[in-house]
């Protein structure tokens, strides 16, 4: 599977580490399983902030505890030239979500390269088994990475960013408490960058950005909107950051800003642990990252396009003509954006004279003799001022015109997975001391460093820039074969490259360790030959 072979006979390297005795002749790969013979189930959904044409897909075993969220990878797929999904599940996966789905590369409908290059959902068993599509967009990569940050936190319904949580502080994210922060991520997302358009109700994960028919065309409207406003800012971030240091990516951009909200204010400033006191963020040190978010939406252009947002009705028309969409139905002109909040803390009363553009209309004020009460002095303490907390106003969702929803049965895509191309191995191991493993005695904690490769294995030079990512592999030889996989980015949120990982809080026993590289075309380097390492 293009994975490397435990088995071959890999030109390694003299590693370092002390342990050599262990046999590796019976292990078995357990990074990819995809098997062309076996059922799958197909996934439906796309990626979106236009839609991603001729983009990457893969679908991973959602793993919290992973800093990127990715288990062991089940499924590659890819978009078509319009943004049509092809993706399946391997059966065998079919109760073991939710799946961590991720979208990248690829080019805009009109051929831009998108502005946020990769894009992240997530996909339920029930949603699989379903069929229900799901949606990957920079408010669901926004969403995710927000509600990681914010897991492990305790609840604490007073304060709209701990409400709901199921976290026990203990420094790591598990699967339950990363389902319940999403729910306060979304939330949270939804009462700041919603622009008053998301109901509480809605699905931002399953809610069309498109205007397909499959739900209500303001919703859909909704749900594209606060994404193209989003993406818009997130470009005028990078913009703002980037004059001053190096480039910086969209996808950098939406981790940083997930890292600011993660104490519900986006001021530059993170949360540090559980200690409340705030560190600045240091990718936003030289900007003010409220100011440029408050941007009025309605001055922002389409991504990639030179069309105004305000203009997205029109243009969202347009695309369901080009994508051959069912019936799609004009949004209502009466969907009026509020603008945009950097804190979930306060919710500015607006007091009705702030319209400026109302003339006052004095009247005179009459003032009535009051009929002389005795003043009674009441003893009273001083009471505090009970802010009482307003009430949610209720989002108020005009009924659509009962359009009769017309689902289409999707064409059958036949459930075939399509054998895997044999991706060429091509990439050399870098030769020198590919891993080195630092035990840490005290917490089995594992250190592995690793020197970045230069050449591929015909010898052709490997740029930096085509290294797209390490996959890292261990197993701990008790008998079993099962193992797992970590996927880290070559380069961290500070563009600098990454040599090293860490794997916390391992358990007793005798491991092996190895790593592969990845290319940004998806070609996958051999594993090294492993390294053992007692715990
Ligand atoms: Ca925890
Ligand atoms: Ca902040």
């Amino acid at each position: 599977m293009g994975c490397g072979d435990w088995d071959s006979n890999n030109t390694s390297t003299e590693n370092s580490n002390e342990d050599t005795s262990a046999s590796t002749t019976s292990l078995s790969l357990a990074l990819e399983d995809n098997n062309s013979d076996a059922p799958s189930i197909t996934v439906n959904g796309a990626g979106i902030k236009g839609p991603l044409a001729n983009a990457e897909v893969a679908a991973y075993l959602l793993d919290p505890s992973q800093i990127d969220l990715k288990g062991q990878r089940i499924s590659l797929g890819l978009t078509d030239e319009l943004a049509r999904l092809d993706l399946s599940v391997p059966a065998e996966y079919a109760g073991q979500g939710p799946f961590l789905i991720e979208y990248s590369g690829g080019n805009e409908l009109n051929g831009e390269t998108p502005s946020i290059s990769v894009l992240t959902t997530l996909l339920t068993n029930e949603q699989l088994n379903n069929g229900t599509a799901v949606y990957a967009t920079p408010l669901t990569s926004f969403v995710i990475a927000h509600a990681y940050q914010i897991a492990d936190r305790s609840n604490l319904p007073s304060n709209p960013i701990q409400d709901g949580l199921l976290g026990d502080n203990n420094g790591t994210v598990s699967l339950q408490e990363f389902l319940a922060a999403l729910q306060t991520s979304s939330n949270a997302m939804k009462s700041t960058l919603g622009l008053g358009l998301l109901s509480e109700q809605m699905d931002i994960f399953t809610t069309s950005p498109l205007l397909d028919g499959s739900q209500s065309s303001d919703e859909s409207f909704a749900i594209r909107y606060t994404n193209e406003v989003f993406a818009a800012l997130v470009g005028e971030v990078a913009t703002a950051v980037s004059s001053s240091a190096l480039p910086l990516s969209g996808v950098t951009v939406v981790k940083a800003l997930a890292q600011d909200f993660s104490d519900g204010v986006f001021d530059s400033m993170a949360w540090v642990n559980n200690d409340g006191v705030a560190s600045p963020i240091v990718t936003f040190a030289d900007v003010n990252i409220a100011s440029i978010l408050e941007t009025n939406p309605e001055q922002l252009t389409i991504p990639g396009t030179s069309t105004a947002i305000a203009d997205l009705s029109q243009f969202l028309m347009a695309e369901a003509s080009l994508l051959d969409l069912n019936t799609p139905i004009e949004p209502s002109q009466t969907i009026a954006p509020e603008p945009l909040l950097t804190t979930v803390f306060e919710v500015p009363e607006l007091p009705p004279t702030v319209l400026p553009a109302d003339p006052v209309i004095e009247t005179p004020v009459v003032t009535e003799p009051e009929p002389e009460a005795p003043v009674v002095i009441e003893p009273e303490p001083e009471v505090p001022v009970v802010i009482e907390p307003e009430p949610e106003a209720p989002v108020v969702i005009e009924p659509e015109p009962e359009v009769p929803v017309v689902i289409e049965p999707e064409p059958e895509v036949p459930v075939v997975i399509e054998p895997e191309p044999e991706l060429p191995v091509v990439i050399e191991p870098e030769p020198e001391v590919p891993v080195v493993i630092e035990p840490e005695p005290t917490f089995s904690n594992v250190l592995l460093d690793w020197v970045v490769p230069t050449t591929r294995e015909d010898g052709s030079v490997l740029p930096i820039s085509e290294i797209a990512s390490y996959e890292i592999y261990y197993y701990l030889d008790d008998g079993t074969t099962n193992g797992t996989s970590v996927s880290v980015a070559a380069t961290n949120d500070a563009d600098a490259l990454v040599t090293s990982f860490q794997l916390n809080n391992l358990a007793e026993g005798d491991y092996f360790f190895s790593i592969a590289t990845i290319d940004t075309q998806g070609n996958v380097s051999e594993f090294v030959e492993p390294i053992a390492l007692s715990i």
